[in-house]
């Protein structure tokens, strides 16, 4: 029974108090207002039943793909259905701002170990949006890898790489093409057993043809390749987990055209992880408190005048700590309303279950 939600990535966390492992399940797909759950019992459907959307204080509170939900089972039209009661606690996220204009985060994947990058070699690699992905993979809890993907259609595959290595920051790198196979057996080496992997990228970066490389079959939909940029179209239209055959979980995610941070309450500050070089050259700065414009002793502008910091990541690390900024004050403003809204929403709530 236990062995069933092993596979799905189940570490024998402790359950909560009075909760038996048969209501337990992992959300293995999503859709609008349905999940599709592996538990004991295989295979099933859930919702979140009414109360979740009075409790609830945004769109992180529900369940998303990846995370283990404890269920109960109710009766509808002679029909089983079984509800999601709790999300239990996450060990990492990976959250992006949603698309459109509301401030609201979504979860691409929930309790994930790693975070492989994706991109795609048959253009130059764009550096600027992989430190983008590193540092909201960072932010995740997981760990990032990077695997250039396409590699047959590389002239100069490791010469990309090493133009990668240069702002990856020790992230392992991984050179992978579904056409010779390279690097096939080193990426399989990357997933153990109990590893939940999420595949990030831009669409058509070839997440769903290594993942079906990985399952042995073709389990995910691919697109077929446009001829003009090799790009393909969008075909991953959900978030979906599966179990490889030779252990370990993977998430395959639709691309993101653009990938919109997201403010994490408690996360590290940016110098700590994707960009730990800059930290290196800020603590060497002569004043502590140097803003790195116009005093003397700054190595952060030696560093820009020998070349050893390209201008490019250093203007890039900069307008990511704004967006950061910005995407806070939006949620903290966003954080106030919801509240209120929770607070009313509660206490209607709570006057229609004393009439009954
Ligand atoms: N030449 C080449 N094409 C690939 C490779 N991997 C994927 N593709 C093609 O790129 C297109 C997009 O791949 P897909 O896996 O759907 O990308 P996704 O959007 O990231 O899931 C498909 O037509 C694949 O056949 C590769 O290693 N080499
Ligand atoms: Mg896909
Ligand atoms: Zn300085």
């Amino acid at each position: 029974m236990q062995q069933h939600l092993q596979q799905f990535g189940w570490k024998n966390e402790a359950l909560p108090h009075g909760v038996a492992e048969t209501r337990i399940a992992r959300v293995t797909k999503e859709f609008k207002n349905q999940y599709v759950i592996e538990g004991v019992h295989g295979t099933q459907l859930a919702r979140v039943p009414g109360k979740f959307h009075y409790t609830s204080t945004s769109r992180l509170d529900y369940p998303a793909v990846g995370d283990w939900v404890v269920l109960s089972e109710r009766q509808e039209n002679e029909q089983d259905i079984q509800l999601v009661e709790a999300v239990l606690p996450r060990s990492s996220a990976f959250v992006r701002q949603a698309a459109g204009e509301e401030t609201a985060g979504q979860i691409v994947a929930a309790n994930v170990t790693k975070v492989f990058i994706v991109i795609p070699l048959f253009a130059e690699v764009n550096v600027r949006k992989l430190e983008r992905f590193l540092f909201t993979a960072w932010d995740s809890g997981a760990s990032p890898e990077i695997i250039l993907s396409k590699a047959d259609l590389s002239e100069d595959a490791a010469g990309q790489k090493a133009a990668v290595a240069s702002v990856a920051m020790g992230v392992p790198i991984h050179i992978w093409s579904a056409v010779t196979y390279e690097g096939f057996t080193d990426l399989q080496a990357r997933i153990a057993s109990d590893d939940t992997i999420v595949f990030v990228g831009t669409s058509g970066a070839g997440k769903s043809t290594l993942m079906n490389a990985l399952v042995g079959q073709e389990l995910l939909k691919t697109s077929a390749v446009r001829s003009d940029d090799h790009r393909g179209r969008h075909t991953t239209t959900h978030r979906e987990l599966v179990v490889l055959p030779t252990g370990g979980i993977v998430i395959d995610t639709p691309g993101v055209r653009e990938l919109q941070l997201w403010y994490e309450e408690d996360r590290q500050p940016m110098s700590e992880t994707s960009f730990s070089d800059i930290k290196q050259w800020m603590q060497a700065c002569f004043f502590n408190d140097c803003q790195h414009e116009t005093e003397s002793g700054c190595a952060i502008k030696e560093a820009l005048a020998t070349g050893d910091l390209s201008q490019e990541r250093w203007d890039n690390f900069l307008k990511l700590q704004r967006e950061y900024a910005y995407a806070k004050r939006k949620q903290d403003k966003r954080l106030q309303l919801e509240e209120k809204k929770r607070w009313k929403r509660l206490s209607k709530y709570s006057k229609r279950s004393g009439k009954r």
